[in-house]
């Protein structure tokens, strides 16, 4: 079986396609502009048109709420569509092969959980990018709730003080523990703009730096031992541009094991690595 997958984010798309697990073909694209599904559509299959009528269906992971009317934004900062957006509607209309879509934490989950070793172990996965994503394993199933909401733990909101999440409520975790939050507070902190790669850069020789991701990993690893209370969880995965940043995971490591040992869980690292999403659009098509 050929999957064509495709990972859809706030700022880029990633297309592959997926023989027997493995990538073999990727491509990627900065995320088209257009707000009409038609020519957006059309926007992200103009490069790889030749790999169609070489493919068995296509598996889409997309940031947003996603339902059988398209992609809703929960937090419409991250993602400019009209919502709900019919895309996996219109790539059925464009291509004439079957599309299966989901959210993008949540797919990401699920390949995450098909490489593990123990299968028996219930497990999330969060994505710290663009936003804060995540997607619930139990009982070897991708939880995801009766509205498919399952998952959005980027929106438990950890301090009632904090500030306004574009979701509309206050302290969620992604206001505080995101790619956009780290920009925020770092904007806010230094006179000169830096990117977020530069402060990851600085942090050794830079308290400000250090605290503003250490603000983000303490945020992350409050939203790891709530998962642990709430839900008993053996496993943390963690991906994402932040999650994959130097010494990231670590900080949340070392954070976490500064929490009552009841609330400790174990944090690894994606082994989709920046990939993870993109894998899990295909493996929605393996049961
Ligand atoms: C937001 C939300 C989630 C998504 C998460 C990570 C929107 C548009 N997206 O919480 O659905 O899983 O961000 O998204 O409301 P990413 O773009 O950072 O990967
Ligand atoms: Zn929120």
């Amino acid at each position: 079986m050929r999957t064509l997958a495709i990972d859809i984010g706030g700022t880029k798309v990633a297309l592959g396609i997926v023989e027997s697990g493995t990538l073999v073909k990727r491509h990627q694209l900065e995320t088209p502009e257009s707000t009409d599904v038609i020519q957006f559509t059309q926007s992200i299959l103009k490069d790889i048109k030749d790999w169609i009528s070489d493919i068995d269906n296509i598996g889409v992971s997309t940031t947003g709420f996603v339902t059988k009317d398209g992609i809703t934004a929960i937090n419409p900062d991250t993602l400019n569509f009209p919502t709900p957006f019919p895309l996996a509607q219109e790539l059925e209309i464009q291509t004439n092969k079957p599309v299966k879509m989901l959210n993008d934490a949540q797919a990401a989950a699920w390949y995450e959980y098909t490489q593990l070793s123990d299968t028996s172990l219930n497990m999330a996965f969060i994505t710290v990018s663009t936003g804060v994503g995540g997607g619930i394993i139990i009982n070897g199933t991708l939880h995801q709730g009766h509205s498919g909401l399952a998952g959005h733990i980027g929106h438990m909101s950890i301090d009632i003080n904090g500030i306004a999440c574009g979701c509309g409520q206050i302290g969620c975790v992604e206001s505080i523990a995101s790619g956009t939050a780290i920009k925020r507070f770092s904007d806010y902190l230094y006179d000169t703009p830096i990117t977020n790669l530069e402060l990851f850069a600085r942090a050794p020789n830079d308290p400000i730096a250090e605290s503003i991701i250490v603000k983000s990993a303490q945020a992350i690893a409050t939203l790891c031992c709530n998962l642990k209370a709430g839900l008993d969880l053996d496993l943390i995965v963690l991906g994402g541009g932040i999650g994959f940043a130097q010494g990231y995971l670590n900080r949340v490591n070392k954070a976490i094991q500064s929490r009552p040992r009841v609330f400790q869980i174990p944090v690894i690292a994606a082994k989709g690595n920046y990939d993870a999403c993109l894998l899990g659009a295909a493996f929605q098509f393996k049961e």
